[in-house]
């Protein structure tokens, strides 16, 4: 079984491919569509997503692994076929969101804690029969003057090393998520505040998933970047969040992990490759770098397909566009002047 897990875990990581967080819950795949002007019902989410997953050579080329929603897991396309399958044929792991969101701390105004422990055992067992070979956990630390609490930083690396194990016991490979928010409305930090607060995340929830007794070379850290916070008036350059991020892996996260997804938590699409492609010209580093995005990957395509059958075939150029950017990205390959930009691939899809 553990042999099985650590390939998995080596596959979601392979250089050249990462993974599409497509696991938005109802909140914020409304917030995504009310921005194009689309109502979100189950079959406006189900067309945008199989737009997604049909764009069959892309994924085969660029993506590892798909994180899905509840509601989409048990989804069909419109021509009756799984959307798991859709995944599936295309050479991607299917994976699944499996944390129930967050929700307040009773201590705190601010601060949250993700739930979802309770009955998560035979979750995972169903998920697992239906196809799934990872999941993913999410927990949100926000930055203020006085906050994180360390209160806060342990009971969320508690729930994540607690989900860790029961993923790896029915044989799903666990993407860790400690998220340390850059664009809360609380972000005001600077990057070395983001630094300190990284760090001591990733220390407490590797201290709990050894704990734990969670077979560390077998997981998936989805982590953030260390950039300064969205509202801070003097915003680091690209060449100091990679430096900095890559910093502050080193210093906490053990090699044996495989490898780091990141997440591109508010960046823009080409500042979230950019940075991934200078992490990766850093030698010497002992997991391999990628990403797994959720807006940095469909922002464009989105925007494109704007609920419209007519503009399917765009938008899925836009998904793969933006995919083989981040595919050279995690060789350290891309640069701006390979950033053609999306006007001029537009202008060659319609000439
Ligand atoms: C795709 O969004 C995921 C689900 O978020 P919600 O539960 O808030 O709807 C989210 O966990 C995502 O995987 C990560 O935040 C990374 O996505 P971004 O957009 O930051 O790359």
């Amino acid at each position: 079984m553990l042999k099985c897990l650590e390939e998995i875990a080596q596959k979601l990581v392979t250089p050249g491919q990462g993974i599409l967080a497509a696991d938005e819950s109802d909140n914020t795949i409304k917030k995504n569509f009310d921005s194009i002007a689309i109502k979100s019902t189950q079959q406006s989410r189900r067309d945008y997503r199989e737009m997604l997953f049909r764009e069959k050579k892309a994924i085969q080329e660029y993506i590892s692994g798909i994180i899905l929603f509840d509601e989409t897991i048990r989804q069909k396309a419109a021509d009756g076929t799984p959307l798991i399958e859709l995944i599936s044929s295309a050479d991607a792991i299917p994976g699944i969101k499996v944390d129930r969101g967050t929700k307040l701390l009773t201590s705190s105004d601010i601060e949250k804690i993700t739930e979802g422990l309770d009955g998560l055992r035979e979750r995972l067992v169903e998920y697992y029969e239906m196809g799934a070979r990872f999941a993913k956990w999410r927990a949100v630390i926000t930055i203020t003057d006085l906050k994180p609490t360390r209160y806060c930083i342990n009971v969320n690396a508690h729930a994540l090393a607690r989900y860790a194990y029961l993923c790896q016991e029915v044989g799903l490979v666990p993407i860790v998520e400690p998220e340390v928010l850059m664009d809360s409305e609380h972000a005001f930090h600077d990057i070395n505040r983001c630094y300190e607060v990284t760090a001591s995340t990733l220390r407490v929830t590797f201290e709990h998933l050894i704990d734990a007794g969670v077979s560390l070379d077998s997981i998936v850290l989805k982590a953030n970047m260390v950039t300064s916070g969205r509202l801070c008036v003097k915003q680091a350059c690209s060449e100091e969040v990679a430096e900095l991020t890559v910093r502050c892996l080193k210093t906490n996260v053990p090699s044996i992990v495989p490898g780091i997804a990141f997440l591109s938590g508010g960046q823009n699409e080409v500042l979230a490759t950019e940075r991934l492609s200078l992490m990766n010209q850093i030698s010497n580093l002992p997991w391999n770098l990628t990403f797994s995005y959720g807006r940095a990957l469909q922002a464009t395509a989105l925007a494109t397909w704007a609920g419209s059958k007519v503009n399917v075939l765009a938008a899925q150029k836009a998904f793969s566009y933006r995919a083989k950017m981040n595919s050279l990205a995690t060789f350290g390959k891309w640069n701006a002047d390979i950033e053609v930009g999306l006007s001029s691939f537009a202008q060659k899809l319609n000439p």
